[in-house]
């Protein structure tokens, strides 16, 4: 019989009788589970190399093995567990997903007995298929399993129970490439040949795609004389853990389909890790280890860091690179509690006020955040922020604050009063805008409860919030001062500001225009804005609803510590 491949090759008389029901596994495999059946099938002999978790999996990838031996005995003991089953087949099967989730390779899954009967082994394969692993090999053996080298005559299924399991599993698998591999345990309990045969061949009838033949002599005599008595009716399968000096090239020429490295990188571990342990341990020391273990680079390479970098690029925001200034120069405790501590150090839940504010700013991706600091200097302290100081504080306003951090006023930039509080989206809607100076505003006109001590900075634009959530199309400031008649303020500006690198320009060109003027020392903030706008283009960006906090008054604090 003789059929025809896509690819115009003639099979049939070049497939060893053996390795009949394998030709389209001859093709480029699409899947892993074709990829898998090619190993097991070709003429050739193909390795496997055992892994025990993710890392090694990719580690046998790298070395270019074109399989993976997913072992019973190094998953279990890389959990500290013994190879009895102590692990429960959902916590195997949670193990096998990240090796499958580590490589390409095709993985055969060492399943022990199957982990019951023929009911468990339908559902154990059918959590494999869906999981990606490409076959499973199943022993001869009893639930809850021994390792086939410990002790004598272990004892062995019923064979016509075993096929059962054979069966169910074939029966039960979701892609028609799933190898199964039988393996026969018979001459490791000391059966004898001609019961290793008997079984091989019920267990191939039963239909597995392969018989793994086990052996735990030193030679490998007995494997070689069951290779010629089973004549390659289906492809066999070896471990030569214990025959280990036996030369491949005899593999090959006795017809073997497959070689497992069944333990060797789990061993290799064991040596490295307890030479590495021992050493720390003598040294007291890292010099002598260093150079002889992997490097941190080489971790991160080998778990695939570099693509998340790409993928961060793909798929995250672009940070905000703005710079902030928070201007904490003036000002007591709220109800002066405090006895001369300054406002922006006042408590907020456990946290001062100024640790909150610059809180925020960093979950907007703000990390270069300048405080400008006066009245109690002393006092105000926080980590990771640069403070500037106004040293004339008590004589001047907050346009010389500001011209304190001039340096800090070059890309985009926000600005900050010290005693504000605000969500996080009000930042972020300033930092989102087009524009190259923008002012938060609130338009509910509701900030501001009680007697305050400082009066509002209201604004006047040149529209009006048109009370709509859709209310998009830009407004733009016309003057902000304390002194306008509330009927006329289109809104409170809630002390921030935000500043294109051009708008940080302007704000510097500003600065400089006030100092030229003599007014630098007694300007607030709202004239050099007022300024500004009347000669280049300010945002309004109107907000509404309990979105920030002015921290005047002890009623203030009192909200502010219930705000968050
Ligand atoms: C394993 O690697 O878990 C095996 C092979 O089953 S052996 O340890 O030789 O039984
Ligand atoms: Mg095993």
């Amino acid at each position: 019989m003789s059929a025809s491949t896509p690819g115009g090759c003639i099979l049939g008389d070049v497939v060893p009788s053996g390795l009949r029901g394998f030709e389209s596994a001859l093709r480029p495999p699409a899947t892993r589970f074709a990829a898998l059946r090619r190993e097991i099938a070709s003429p050739s002999l193909s390795f496997l190399m055992e892994a025990h978790d993710g890392l090694s999996a990719k580690i046998v990838e790298e070395a270019g093995f074109r399989g993976i031996w997913a072992s019973g005995l190094t998953m279990s003991a890389a959990l500290g567990l013994r190879d009895s089953n102590e692990a429960s087949w959902t916590q195997v099967l949670d193990v096998l997903e990240y090796m499958a989730d580590a490589t390409t390779l095709p993985i055969l899954v060492d399943g022990d007995t199957g982990h019951g009967n023929f009911n468990n082994v339908r559902r154990f394969v059918r959590k494999l298929c869906e999981r990606g692993l490409a076959g499973v090999c199943l022993e001869d053996k009893l639930f809850p399993k021994t390792n086939s080298f410990i002790g004598e005559g272990q004892p062995l299924a019923d064979i016509e129970e075993f096929c059962g399991r054979i069966k169910a599993g074939k029966d039960s698998q979701l892609d028609d490439d799933f190898v199964l591999v039988a393996r026969v345990e018979a001459l490791v309990s000391g059966l004898g040949m001609e019961e290793a045969l008997r079984r091989a061949e019920a267990y191939h009838r039963a239909g597995a795609d392969a018989i793994l033949i086990h052996s735990k002599q030193s030679t490998a005599d007995e494997i070689f004389a069951f290779a010629r008595h089973w004549a390659n009716r289906a492809p066999l399968v070896i471990v030569p853990t214990m025959y280990y000096a036996t030369p491949t090239a005899l593999f090959r020429e006795a017809g073997i389909s497959t070689v497992i490295w069944a333990n060797h990188l789990l061993r290799a571990a064991i040596v490295a890790m307890r030479e590495t342990a021992a050493r720390i341990r003598r040294d007291e020391s890292l010099l002598r280890v260093e150079g002889q273990v992997a490097s941190v680079k080489d971790i991160f390479r080998l778990v695939g860091n570099a693509e998340l970098e790409q993928a961060e690029k793909r798929y995250l925001p672009a940070r905000p690179t703005a710079a902030a200034i928070v201007l904490a120069a003036s000002g007591g405790d709220p109800g002066g509690s405090g006895a001369g501590r300054p406002k922006c150090m006042v408590d907020i839940r456990g946290r001062s006020l100024l640790a909150t504010l610059v809180g925020t700013l960093r979950e907007s991706g703000i990390r270069d955040i300048a405080v400008v600091r006066g009245y109690g200097r002393e006092a105000v302290r926080l980590g990771g922020v640069r403070m500037v100081d106004n040293d004339r504080h008590a004589e001047t306003g907050e346009a010389w604050s500001l011209a304190c951090a001039r340096e800090a006023i070059r890309g985009e930039t926000v600005l900050a009063y010290g005693d504000v509080l605000f969500r996080r989206y009000v930042l972020d809607s300033l930092l989102a805008s087009g524009a190259d100076a923008v002012l938060a505003v609130d338009a509910s006109g509701g900030a501001r409860r009680g007697p305050s001590p400082s009066l509002p900075d209201l604004v006047v634009a040149d529209r009006r919030f048109s009370g709509h959530f859709l209310d998009d199309a830009p407004a733009h400031l016309r003057r902000v001062a304390n002194d306008i008649p509330p009927e006329e303020a289109c809104g409170e500006w809630m002390g921030l500001a935000r500043f294109s690198a051009r708008g940080a320009g302007w704000l510097r060109e500003e600065i400089a225009a006030l100092e030229a003027e003599g007014l630098l020392e007694t300007a607030d903030l709202p004239l050099l804005l007022t300024r500004l706008a009347a000669r280049h283009p300010v945002q309004v960006l109107y907000f509404t609803g309990p979105c920030w906090l002015d921290v005047d008054t002890l009623g203030d604090l009192a909200e502010a510590r219930n705000f968050g």
